[in-house]
């Protein structure tokens, strides 16, 4: 127990001094409170500290204790309330958090009961509140819209919106922001291509940067024995069942598995009946047909790659999210991204924004505070103090700000049940900026190698996916195309690339029956919504 009290002293103490260094780096408005002597830092040498400027964080910490009631989303052992990262704040606000929480079990209906009985709580926070709700709710006037309070109370917030251009992402229909989001930056929404820097190495060639080098590497791979052990054993590229579409960003693609459209400057466009996907079909069959693709290609699980990964040293290129999951932690760095040929910007990407992870109704006494405290969340500090905990008592910084956590302490023996029993960051988005530390310090070398490749990757990075909404009609009717069309598109699919079907004598006959089968209703649907979204 005296252990815990030093722990809790030392996260204060920290969390203290990194709120300096939080709010220095903001630009805060002019119309905030005299700074208070409560919050001065401990002495940091550094006589900035105490500026001025540091706006709406110097109301805390409150003369007073002001009590808030929520509901939350919390895992028996994990409830919110007993983390690490509510404690340091309460310490650091005098904001007390009283939650009920709720299992994955019963979350969505506690939550909707809580609103539907009129005993609805003063703050929902992590609890998996969807847009529609939140619109429903706002629109009777139980959430109070936020546009006003995230504009005065919420610099953080204000410039990652604004940098990240996400504010069409949080508003609804009638212009309302009825929850504050979670921001994890930018990201690839689908496996990338891996290719075997070793062997290109081996066979004195360059990474392709087109569909004929690539072709040639193929070639090679498969012909020129670039493993060495004198045997035609290598699979010029590897795919599980269905990976082959993971490729698409090379030719150009960015498809969205939503709605099997790709967005460019305000068209949505179809890509199953796209004159691109039939060259990415036709370069496929060519693979197939030379024998420079595992021949059961549309069969393939990812036991069977793994095996081969582990056995044997044969795989020349992987579609996948990481090739250490295949090939282990000794030969993954031989494993680099493939970047889109020509130099396109077609990698799939999300703008990895969580929504519904906070929520204030009209029964919270003091909307502005609980803004305040949630922006402290919106800069790096306090984005470590959600998603890692605090430094020395979950994890430990060394001095080339790398990190490791802390499984021999008081919060858990391993690394997910620090996170979890510590930690803000977890299942259902919660009101937090990315941090950087948390990719950019890690100290696993393969997660480190993959982190820095996908950020390679984003360099090619798409329009991220729109967030498309459709009415209740729309849906009914998207919902009978999209299955007959998304099954004969991957049957076509696959009996072209395996050579049971030829492309060229089938393809005018394949665009009729995606015709025929309602594939241009679905894209005007999707066009429509995509363009909905546009207009904001
Ligand atoms: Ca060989
Ligand atoms: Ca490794």
């Amino acid at each position: 127990m005296k252990k815990r009290v030093w722990a809790l002293l030392l996260a204060v103490v920290l969390a203290f001094s990194v709120l300096a260094g939080c709010a220095k780096q903001e630009n805060t408005p002019a119309d905030t409170k005299e700074p208070s002597n409560q919050t001065d830092p401990t002495p940091s040498g550094d006589d900035k500290a105490d500026a001025p400027a540091e706006a709406s964080q110097d109301v805390f910490p409150l003369a007073e204790t002001y009590n808030v009631s929520a509901f939350a989303f919390g895992n028996t052992g994990e409830e919110l309330d007993k983390t690490l990262t509510m404690q340091v704040m309460e310490e650091r606000t005098n904001i007390h958090w009283d939650i009920s929480t709720a299992s994955q079990a019963e979350l969505s209906e506690k939550r909707g009961l809580s609103f539907n009985s009129g005993e609805y709580y003063d703050v929902y926070i992590k609890s998996g509140i969807s847009a529609t709700e939140a619109f429903q709710y706002g629109s009777q006037g139980i959430l109070i819209p936020l546009n006003d309070l995230i504009d005065q109370y919420m610099p953080n917030l204000k410039a990652l919106l604004d940098e990240q251009d996400l504010w069409n992402q949080i508003t609804s229909a009638d212009g309302n922001i009825y929850a504050l989001p979670q921001l994890n930056g930018q990201e690839l929404a689908a496996p990338a291509v891996y290719i075997n820097q070793k062997w290109l190495d081996n066979l004195g060639m360059k990474l392709p940067t087109t569909q004929d080098e690539f072709l040639d590497v193929l070639r090679a791979f498969v012909k020129d024995d670039p493993n060495g052990d004198g045997a035609n054993d290598e699979y010029g590229i590897y795919c599980t069942s269905g990976a082959v579409e993971y490729t698409l960003p090379l030719f150009g693609v960015a498809m969205d598995y939503s709605t099997y459209s790709m967005y460019d400057n305000g068209n949505a466009v179809f890509v199953p009946t796209s004159d691109v996907y039939h060259d990415f079909l036709a370069f496929w069959a060519q693979v197939y047909t030379e024998k420079l693709i595992n021949q059961d290609c549309f069969t393939a699980s990812w036991d069977d790659l793994n095996a081969i990964g582990a056995t044997s040293d044969t795989l020349g290129t992987i579609p996948t999210y990481g090739a250490y999951q295949h090939v282990g932690t000794e030969r993954d760095e031989e494993y680099v991204g493939l970047n889109p040929f020509n130099g396109k910007h077609t990698m799939p990407s999300g703008n990895g924004l969580g929504y519904g992870a906070l929520c204030i109704t009209d029964k919270c006494t003091n909307p502005e505070l609980i803004c305040q405290w949630a922006d402290y969340f919106y800069c790096e500090e306090g984005a470590i103090l959600g998603r890692m905990g605090v430094a020395g008592v979950t994890f430990s910084l060394d001095d080339n700000g790398m990190y490791e956590w802390i499984t021999d302490g008081e919060w858990g023996g391993d690394i997910t049940s620090v996170r979890n029993k510590a930690c803000m960051f977890g299942w259902y988005p919660a009101p937090l900026a990315k941090a950087k530390l948390f990719d950019e310090g890690n100290t696993n070398p393969e997660e480190l190698f993959l982190y820095e490749q996908r950020k390679a990757l984003l360099e090619y990075a798409a329009e991220p996916y729109p967030t498309l909404n459709w009415t209740e009609d729309e849906l009914a009717e998207r919902a009978d195309l999209i299955t007959t069309i998304t099954s004969y598109y991957y049957e076509y699919m696959a009996q072209v690339i395996t050579g049971q079907l030829d492309l060229d004598a089938t393809w005018d006959e394949y665009l009729s029956n995606m015709d025929a089968m309602g594939a241009s209703r679905l894209h005007e649907i999707d066009q429509a919504a995509y363009t909905r979204y546009l207009e904001g």
